[in-house]
C-alpha cells in the first residue's frame, strides 16, 4: 500500500477529515517527520487552495499535548476523568473478557455501537466497525443525528441525496441559502456564489438568524423557527395564481401538479405571514423573484430539518425547483445532499449479512439516554468512536445519567479525553485522519478522495480499521473480511455496479490522482430514483407511509409553557465539539453567547452583556446575552457546542429535546423552549 510515512520531509496531499460539505484537498507540510502546516490544495478543482481557520490551525490539535497517547483504565468515578495507564494487550482482553461474559449471559444485543462521522473516512466510519459488530450480533445503532429527517423527506420527492453540481452553481442569478449558515458550514458555496454575484446574481439567505450568512446575503428574510414549509407553500401558491409554473416542465417530469395547485390554493400570502412572521409583502417579492429569475439555486440547509416537521419541510422546499422547471437550466435547482452520486457499494463494505440474527434491534441514536435509562433487557456495554454524545447528543443530562450506570461498561476511543471519555471504564487512543489510509466522498461536491498516511502514529494510537481488527481476533473470529487491508477494503467499496457515476475510480487511480470527479449526469431529463422515476409533487408512498401526500406546513409539537424558541447551532471555529478542546479555537471562538430581540430583553429586564439563566424542564445553562435585532421576537439562538467547565454552564443540550422528527427518526435540536432570566 502507498504511504508517504518513510518520507520525513515534503509537501503530501490529503484531504479534509472533516464532517462538513466541502470535504476540502489539503496539502500537509511535513518536516523531519512531523507536520508543520496544513494549507489548501490550489490544484483541487472545487475548493481551490482556500480552506477555513479551523483546518488551517488544526497542527496545533495534531499535536496537542493533550492528545491521548495509550489506552487507560478508569480509577476514579465515573465522568470525574481519573485513569491509569494500561497497555494495548491489557485492554483488548479486558474488553473481550467483557464481552464473552456478556454474550454468555445477556446476549450479544446488551452491546452497542455507538459512533459518527467525527472522521468521514468511509472505512473508519463505516467499515471495518460495521463488519465486527454485525458478525458480534450487537445491537444495531440507527445513525440519525444529523440528516436523516431531511434525507428522508428529499427521498420521497427527488429519490434519494440528489442535486446539482456545486460547481454549476456560479451560473445562476438567483441565489438562496435557506436554513443553512454557509458561511462557517460550507464555504465554497460561498466563493461559488460571490462569483455568481459578480455576473449579477442576487443572494438571499433564509433564517432565524441574521448571522455572517444573514448578513453576506443581498436580502436577509427573518423567519420564526419551523415555519419554512408555510413559506414555501406561499411561494407555491402566488406562483400557481400568476402563471409563473413552467406547465411543460411539470407534465413531464412531476407527478401531482394538478392536485398541488389545488392544494396550495389554502396557502395565501396573508395565512402564511400569520403562520412564519414574513410580512405579505415580502412573501410577494420573494415569490416573483423566484418566478422570474433563472436560474435559481435553492442550498437547503441542514438546520431546517432539526425540527419536529423537519422531514416535511425539506420535502417541500425540495418541490419549489420543479415548479419553475429550474432542474433542466445550467446552475438551476437545489442542493440539500448530494451524497446519492458517491453511494458506495455499503454491502461489500459494512457486510450486514454477517449479522445472524435479522430481527437484532435497532436503536435510535437520537434516543442515546432513553436507551441507556430505560431500555429492557439493558444495554450493559457501549462502545463509543467518533463521537462526544455526552456533548452532542439532545437531552444529555439523561444521557449522562445513562452514563454513568454503574452496570454500564463502556470503551471510548478518540483522540481526546473527551467529555463522554471521562465516563468510560477503558479509554482508547485513536490516530488521527493523517495516520491512516481511508476513502473520502463529499456530500455536497462530486470528487472522492483518498487518504494516504502522512504521519507516523502518535503514540500508541490506533485507527478505527485497526482497533476492530484487534478485538475480533481477541473474540477468535475467523471471517476473513474481518482482516482485510485498507486496500481491499477500498477497492470493495467502490466496486458498485448499481452506482455507475463510480465507474472506473479504484484505489490506485486514487493513489495516484488524489482526487477524482464522479461520472455525474444532469439529474434530468432522465429518471429518478423516486416510486414514477419522476419528481413526487404528490407522493403515493408517503400516503402508504403514513403521511399527507402532497407537501404540508404542521406546526411544532407543544414543549412547555416557555416562551423562547431556542435554537443552538453550531459555531464558525468548532466542528461540533472538534476544536472545542483545542486552545486556539476557544480564543477565535471566545465564548458562547445567547443572541434575544431586544423587545423581549425590554420586557425581561436585560441587558447587553448580562449573564442569564436558560432553563427548562430539561436542564439550565449560563451564557451572555447579546441584544439587538438579528432574531424575531419569541426566539433565542446560541451556536457551539461547548462543554461545561469549572465555572461555566454551557451544555445546550442539557436543554434540548430528545423528541424524534416527523421523518427518518431525526433530531428536534431546535424545536426545544427555554425561559431566559437575568442572574
Ligand atoms: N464551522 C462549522 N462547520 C460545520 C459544522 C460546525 O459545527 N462548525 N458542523 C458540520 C455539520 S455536522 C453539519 S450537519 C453542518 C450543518 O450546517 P448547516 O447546514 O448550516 O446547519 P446548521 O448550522 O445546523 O443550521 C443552519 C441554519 O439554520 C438556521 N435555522 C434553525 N432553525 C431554522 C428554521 O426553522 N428555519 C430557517 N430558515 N432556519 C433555521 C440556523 O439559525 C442556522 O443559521 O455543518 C457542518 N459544518
Ligand atoms: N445542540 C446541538 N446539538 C447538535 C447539533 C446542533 O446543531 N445543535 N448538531 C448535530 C449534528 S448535525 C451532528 S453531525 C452531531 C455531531 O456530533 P459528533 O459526531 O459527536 O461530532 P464531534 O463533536 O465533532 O465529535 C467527533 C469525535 O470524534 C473523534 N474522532 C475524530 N476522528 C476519529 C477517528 O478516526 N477515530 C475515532 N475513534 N474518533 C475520532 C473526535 O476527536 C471527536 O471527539 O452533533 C449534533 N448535535
Ligand atoms: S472543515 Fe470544511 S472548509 Fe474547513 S478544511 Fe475541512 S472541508 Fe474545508
Ligand atoms: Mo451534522
Amino acid at each position: 500500500m502507498y504511504s508517504f510515512v518513510h518520507e520525513p520531509t515534503g509537501i503530501f496531499p490529503s484531504v479534509c477529515p472533516l464532517d462538513c460539505p466541502d470535504q476540502c484537498g489539503l496539502l500537509v507540510h511535513k518536516r523531519n517527520g512531523k507536520i508543520v502546516k496544513i494549507q489548501g490544495d490550489p490544484d483541487h478543482p472545487v475548493t481551490k487552495g482556500n480552506i477555513c481557520n479551523k483546518v488551517r490551525n488544526m497542527t496545533e490539535r495534531i499535536y496537542d499535548p493533550k492528545r491521548l497517547k495509550y489506552p487507560m483504565k478508569r480509577t476514579g468515578a465515573k465522568g470525574e476523568g481519573k485513569f491509569v495507564r494500561i497497555s494495548w494487550d491489557e485492554a483488548i482482553e479486558i474488553i473481550t473478557d467483557k464481552w464473552k461474559e456478556l454474550i454468555e449471559t445477556e446476549g450479544p444485543e446488551s452491546i452497542l455501537p455507538y459512533s459518527f462521522y467525527g472522521n468521514m473516512g468511509r472505512l473508519s466510519a463505516e467499515g471495518m466497525d460495521r463488519r465486527f459488530f454485525h458478525r458480534l450480533g450487537a445491537s444495531l445503532l440507527d445513525r440519525t443525528i444529523c440528516s436523516s429527517a431531511g434525507a428522508e423527506g428529499l427521498k420521497y420527492t427527488m429519490g434519494g441525496g440528489f442535486g446539482i453540481d456545486p460547481e454549476d452553481t456560479v451560473h445562476a442569478k438567483l441565489i438562496i441559502f435557506w436554513g443553512i449558515n454557509a458561511v462557517s458550514t460550507n464555504m465554497h458555496q460561498i466563493i461559488l456564489a460571490q462569483k455568481a454575484r459578480k455576473n449579477g446574481a442576487k443572494i438571499i439567505c433564509i433564517d432565524v438568524h441574521k448571522n455572517q450568512t444573514g448578513q453576506f446575503a443581498d436580502w436577509f428574510i427573518p423567519i420564526l423557527p419551523g415555519t419554512d414549509a408555510a413559506l414555501a407553500l406561499g411561494m407555491m401558491h402566488i406562483l400557481f395564481a400568476e402563471n409563473m409554473v413552467d406547465n411543460d416542465f411539470l407534465a413531464k417530469y412531476t407527478v401531482g401538479h394538478e392536485e398541488l395547485r389545488e392544494h396550495v390554493v389554502q396557502y395565501d400570502p396573508v395565512t402564511v405571514s400569520g403562520i412564519t412572521g414574513v410580512p405579505v409583502e415580502d412573501i410577494y417579492k420573494l415569490a416573483r423573484l423566484y418566478g422570474q429569475t433563472t436560474p435559481s439555486f435553492i442550498r437547503i440547509g441542514n438546520g431546517l430539518q432539526h425540527h419536529d416537521n423537519g422531514g416535511m419541510c425539506i420535502r417541500t422546499i425540495a418541490c419549489l425547483p420543479a415548479l419553475t422547471g429550474q432542474w433542466l437550466v445550467k446552475g438551476g435547482g437545489a442542493i440539500k445532499s448530494n451524497s446519492g452520486y458517491l453511494a458506495l457499494n455499503k454491502m461489500s463494505l459494512q457486510r450486514p449479512d454477517l449479522l445472524q440474527n435479522k430481527h437484532t434491534r435497532v436503536i435510535n441514536m437520537n434516543l442515546l439516554g432513553q436507551a441507556l435509562l430505560e431500555l429492557d433487557p439493558p444495554i450493559k456495554s457501549l462502545f463509543v468512536y467518533g463521537t462526544n454524545p455526552a456533548v452532542v447528543a439532545p437531552d444529555s443530562n439523561k444521557v449522562r445519567k445513562g452514563l454513568a450506570r454503574e452496570d454500564l461498561f463502556v470503551i471510548v476511543h478518540d483522540l481526546f479525553l473527551t467529555e463522554t471519555a471521562k465516563y468510560a471504564d477503558i479509554v482508547l487512543p485513536a490516530t488521527s485522519s493523517f495516520e491512516n489510509t481511508d476513502l473520502y466522498t463529499s456530500y455536497w461536491h462530486h470528487y472522492v478522495q483518498i487518504q494516504l498516511p502522512v504521519i507516523e502514529r502518535y503514540g500508541e494510537s490506533k485507527s478505527n480499521v485497526e482497533v476492530f481488527q484487534l478485538l475480533a481476533e481477541k473474540m477468535g473470529f475467523e471471517d476473513p473480511c474481518l482482516y482485510e487491508t485498507e486496500k481491499e477494503m477500498i477497492s470493495q467499496a467502490l466496486d458498485n455496479p448499481n452506482n455507475p457515476c463510480l465507474k472506473g475510480i479504484d484505489y490506485e487511480t486514487l493513489a495516484e490522482k488524489q482526487y477524482i470527479k464522479a461520472h455525474v449526469k444532469p439529474l434530468l431529463p432522465g429518471k429518478l430514483l423516486t416510486p414514477s422515476g419522476k419528481i413526487e409533487l404528490y407522493s403515493k408512498k408517503m400516503e402508504q407511509d403514513g403521511y399527507p401526500p402532497l407537501p404540508t406546513f404542521t406546526p411544532l409539537v407543544n414543549d412547555g409553557d416557555f416562551p423562547f424558541l431556542f435554537v443552538p447551532g453550531p459555531n464558525h471555529h468548532f466542528l461540533n465539539t472538534t476544536f472545542s478542546n483545542n486552545e486556539k479555537h476557544v480564543s477565535l471562538e471566545k465564548e458562547p453567547c445567547l443572541h434575544m430581540n431586544i423587545q423581549d430583553a425590554l420586557s425581561k429586564g436585560i441587558q447587553d452583556g448580562d449573564q442569564v439563566r436558560v432553563w427548562n424542564h430539561r436542564g439550565e445553562c449560563i451564557l451572555k446575552v447579546s441584544v439587538g435585532e438579528n432574531v424575531l421576537p419569541g426566539v433565542v439562538v446560541t451556536q457551539g457546542l461547548w462543554a461545561d467547565s469549572p465555572g461555566a454552564k454551557h451544555l445546550v443540550n442539557s436543554l434540548t429535546p430528545d423528541r424524534i422528527a416527523d421523518m427518518g427518526g431525526g433530531a428536534t435540536f431546535f424545536s426545544g423552549r427555554v425561559d431566559v432570566e437575568k442572574l
